[in-house]
């Protein structure tokens, strides 16, 4: 269908005026037309593809169009009449305009500086108008509906309806971004951390609400096929800035979109032409790039440029010139027709051509500036709703040509629209006239909010219109947790250690990892997500036997079929190997890790990735993850800057945990045993879907191979709280403690070894599975112990198991110092720290560790060197250590070269 209606369009498009004098090319359209005439446009399309093909293999350098004439997708003829009522939807529209921008104006009249938006949602109105009363279903059945992003800074539009219907209170308007009165209240933006049973999806970093629309819609089909969830009607609208467009996150996973034929995925870019600063091409077209760009990539592409009142100009423009013009004009020029009104676009837009100013001529100046964008046009804005539901086979784009400030009057299309919080008296009782809102004038300068009475016509409509589709579409709800997880028993092959087979942890979570895909309560909602990394992590037998998501499943033979584990794709294939992307796989884990709220199925992600390609390079992602309330496990592998050997400075991880810390619900660990992370794991699983608490976890795994051990009775409580025993001295007291983390906690114990049989130090060694949540008591105990002074004090986790635990500390981990440097105010003086501070090498582990400083034998001497600070070591004696164990005291530090 997009292509005959591209093709019908251009047959209707007048021929270009520089060509009509050619007569050469005139008569090659005249034979084109005749063809077309009486074989249909079925036949033309045919035609000019043959002789592209033949102008392309004779070597002639045929042009790839990918833009259409600057005209609206949808003819006028084509259009279906407005199924609603215009006249009390306009009414809503308008009340909701006024309290959207009252929300905001009062706000900063009475709290100076709050800030809020005003003009996005001005021009966004009657896309999000036609959305609620006609398309954005609540639900499908018992299942949940559409899923809407909303453009972020929207939100106080959004906001005003939701208080018009009746979804949120006065009062909570009345504290739209003041949060920490004790009263209910609204968060600036779209947060589901902070309105839970609200807000699903936020948006408001720009780009993550379009990628992460695409992967929803994506995650969407891989329940359906893996029939965790029944296939529906469901949509996913996307609501994008045209400047947020720039983001590479908002169109770096365009082809994936339809590739996979994502036709539940609907983008809507509102082109206000506008973004903060000022216009987004002023020298150019968005909406023509854009269009470019989506088509190149096999979206379907409808744009809604033009509103009505311009179908009677266009039916007029026999010789193409208004067409042409359209075309010609740039964006930052479009802008100023907004600004400077009827008498400057006369001049300068009609101006252009005598035929142009003589079709304009019955119209007056202000008819002029009042001709209106497609995007404020609700006839146009369903139609192409109505199309983009309607369309199969891939995802639609709708681009919306519209006004930034529409309707702010002299704030209307200006540069510094995007900043206005407030308006001027004058512009506010302009406003009121405007859209007819029935407050006093000096009420209105207040920014008195409007809501009429439940009976009134609009209020009545409005909800009937809601009811219709399901009920109020901002809600996010939770139902009770489904699943129980396995008892740590299951576990057992994790924590019976590996006999004495050196393996690593990564080796050991996958093969968990294996085994709780066969568990037959949870398995089937274990969802593995991987960017490419999948042989690097050994899953090889996973890929084999549940096989990778593959829409259309395998259409090849793999050449390696015939062997065991063969590269196996399935329309049910449960794992999400994503190709080489972190940010997609990022927005799979956020859908997956979302599925208990948004899908009712409590889905259960590991990401697994390079720890390196994790927080550095999609941090921002992961924070929207903890904001949407997400649950799973990151998994950073080849973690460790001295572990991963070989790889160098661009690849080699030494603060990942240092940016994991910084996510309030992210749980992160370091573990150096697979019973560890059994532990973990199991914990974690048990904590989010059975217990409901909103956390996720980041743990690191190593593919350094060793030895794993059985676990020692009792630990458990320490591996999750942060820190246990793992090995007391070999004999007698210890005076020294060691900590280790990860596989650096195997050069503590040889370093228990060297000082005690070299030195005669005893020293005990403990696991140091996580510092974060070693701090985070501590920090939580001490806040209490602040605010109640009058009550006993309370020790944190870290002083309660060093109890009776003498001497100095050397912790030791294979990231940055700053890592245990987080138990310092605790540990004072007692704690020295080994860590990879600086830029990683290529080398092997055991020269990476001694350039580091984190082997046995630089921690054996750390804590030769503490004790003899201390008086508890002879100095001169210490001073020898460092040459017995072959350390170079001047050697350069590794944290700066
Ligand atoms: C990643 C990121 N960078 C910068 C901002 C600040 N910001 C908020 S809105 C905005 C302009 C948005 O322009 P556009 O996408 O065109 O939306 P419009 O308001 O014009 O509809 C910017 C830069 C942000 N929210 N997120
Ligand atoms: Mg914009």
């Amino acid at each position: 269908m997009a292509t005959q209606e591209i093709n019908n369009r251009i047959l209707e498009f007048p021929k270009p005026e520089t060509r009509s004098d050619d007569e050469e090319v005139a008569e090659w359209i005249e034979a084109f037309d005749q063809v077309v005439a009486e074989e249909g446009s079925g036949r033309g399309c045919e035609l000019i593809e043959a002789l592209t093909e033949h102008a392309r293999a004779a070597g002639v350098e045929v042009p790839i169009q990918l833009n259409t004439p600057y005209i609206n997708t949808i003819p006028s003829e084509e259009e279906v009449p407005y199924p609603g009522d215009r006249q009390l939807e306009r009414r809503m529209k308008s009340l909701t305009r006024w309290n959207a921008m009252a929300m905001v104006h009062r706000q900063n009249k009475k709290d100076p500086g709050i800030g809020g938006h005003i003009s996005t949602y001005s021009s966004l109105a009657t896309l999000l108008e036609v959305g609620f009363n006609h398309f954005f279903h609540a639900r499908y059945g018992d299942q949940p509906g559409d899923f809407v992003y909303f453009q972020g800074h929207a939100a106080p539009g959004v906001y005003a309806r939701a208080y018009l219907l009746g979804r949120i209170s006065e009062e909570q308007v009345r504290n739209y971004r003041h949060e920490l009165r004790g009263l209910p209240s609204l968060s600036s933006y779209p947060h589901p951390w902070l309105m839970p049973d609200l807000w699903r999806f936020p948006t408001v970093s720009m780009g993550l609400g379009p990628l992460n629309a695409i992967y929803q819609a994506r995650f969407m089909r891989y329940l359906e096929n893996r029939h965790l969830i029944p296939v529906t009607a469901r949509k996913v609208w996307a609501f994008v800035g045209d400047g947020e467009s720039d983001e590479p996150e908002s169109m770096g996973s365009l082809t994936l979109a339809s590739r996979e034929k994502l036709d539940n995925l609907i983008f809507v870019v509102n082109c206000n032409l506008q973004r903060l600063d000022g216009p987004v091409r002023g020298n150019g077209k968005i909406i023509q790039e854009l269009e470019a760009a989506f088509r190149g990539a096999g979206w379907n592409v409808i744009k809604v440029i033009w509103g009505s009142d311009w179908d009677r100009l266009l039916a007029r423009d026999r010789s193409g010139l208004l067409v042409k013009r359209m075309g010609d004009v740039v964006d930052g020029e479009s802008q100023t027709y907004k600004v400077k009104g009827g008498a400057y676009i006369r001049r300068e837009f009609f101006g252009k051509y005598p035929e142009l100013l003589e079709m304009v001529s019955d119209m007056s100046d202000d008819e002029l500036h009042r001709l209106t964008r497609g995007g404020h046009d609700p006839q146009k804005v369903y139609n192409a709703y109505k199309r983009a539901v309607e369309h199969q086979g891939s995802p639609t784009v709708i681009l919306a040509h519209t006004v930034k400030g529409y309707g702010l009057g002299s704030a209307e299309a200006r540069n510094a629209t995007h900043q206005e919080k407030k308006l001027t008296d004058q512009a506010l009782t302009a406003f009121r006239s405007r859209f007819d809102i029935p407050v006093p004038e000096m009420a209105a300068k207040e920014g008195r909010l409007y809501r009429p009475p439940d009976d009134s016509p609009e209020i009545v409509y409005a909800k009937k219109r809601r009811e219709e589709l399901g009920g109020f579409l901002l809600v996010r709800e939770v139902p009770p947790p489904s699943l129980e997880a396995p008892p740590l028993a299951e576990f057992v092959d994790s924590l019976a250690g590996s006999k004495g087979r050196a393996v690593s942890t990564t080796m050991g979570f996958v093969s968990m990892l294996r085994q709780l895909m066969k568990d037959p309560k949870i398995g089937k909602l274990i969802v593995p997500i991987i960017p490419d990394e999948g042989r690097t992590f050994g899953m090889e037998s996973i890929i084999r036997q549940v096989g990778i998501y593959a829409s259309q499943g395998q259409l090849y033979k793999p050449h390696d079929q015939d062997m065991l584990l063969y590269y196996r794709e399935e329309k049910d294939g449960q794992i999400l190997e994503e190709g080489i992307t972190e940010a997609g796989s990022m927005a799979s884990f956020t859908a997956a890790g979302t599925a208990y709220s948004n899908y009712r199925v409590p889905t259960i992600p590991f990401f697994t990735y390079y720890s390196m390609f994790g927080f550095q390079r999609i941090g921002d992602m992961v924070w929207a993850f903890a904001d949407s309330r997400g649950k799973g496990f990151m998994m950073g592998g080849t973690a460790g800057r001295t572990t991963l050997s070989g790889e160098g400075l661009q690849h080699l991880d030494g603060h990942s945990h240092v940016l994991a810390s910084v996510v309030p619900t992210c749980h992160s660990y370091d573990p150096a045993y697979v019973y560890e992370i059994a532990v973990i794991v199991q914990d974690g699983i048990r904590r989010m879907y059975q217990e409901m608490e909103d956390r996720f976890y980041y743990i690191t795994i190593y593919n350094e191979d060793y030895a794993m051990p059985e676990m020692p009775p009792g630990c458990e409580e320490g591996i999750l709280r942060g820190i246990y025993r793992y090995r007391s001295a070999p004999s007698g007291k210890a005076t020294v403690q060691l900590f280790g983390s990860g596989p650096i906690l195997n050069e503590a114990l040889r370093a228990q070894e060297i000082l005690s049989e070299k030195y005669g130090v005893q020293a005990d060694v403990w696991s140091a599975t996580s510092y974060n949540e070693l701090r985070r008591d501590a920090l939580a105990i001490d806040r209490w112990n602040r605010l109640h002074p009058g009550e006993s004090e309370k020790r944190p986790y870290i002083l309660t198991a060093l109890e009776g635990a003498e001497g100095p500390i050397v912790a030791a981990t294979d990231y940055m110092k700053v890592v245990p440097d987080q138990l310092a105010p605790w540990l004072g003086r007692r704690l020295v720290t080994l860590g990879t501070d600086g830029f990683g090498r290529s080398d092997n582990r055991e020269y990476l560790r001694r350039h580091f400083e984190v082997n046995a034998e630089s921690i054996a001497a750390a804590a030769v060197s503490r004790l003899a600070r201390d008086g508890k070591f002879d100095m001169q004696r210490a001073q020898k250590v460092f040459g017995e164990l072959g350390i170079d005291s001047e050697k350069i530090d590794p944290a700066i070269v």
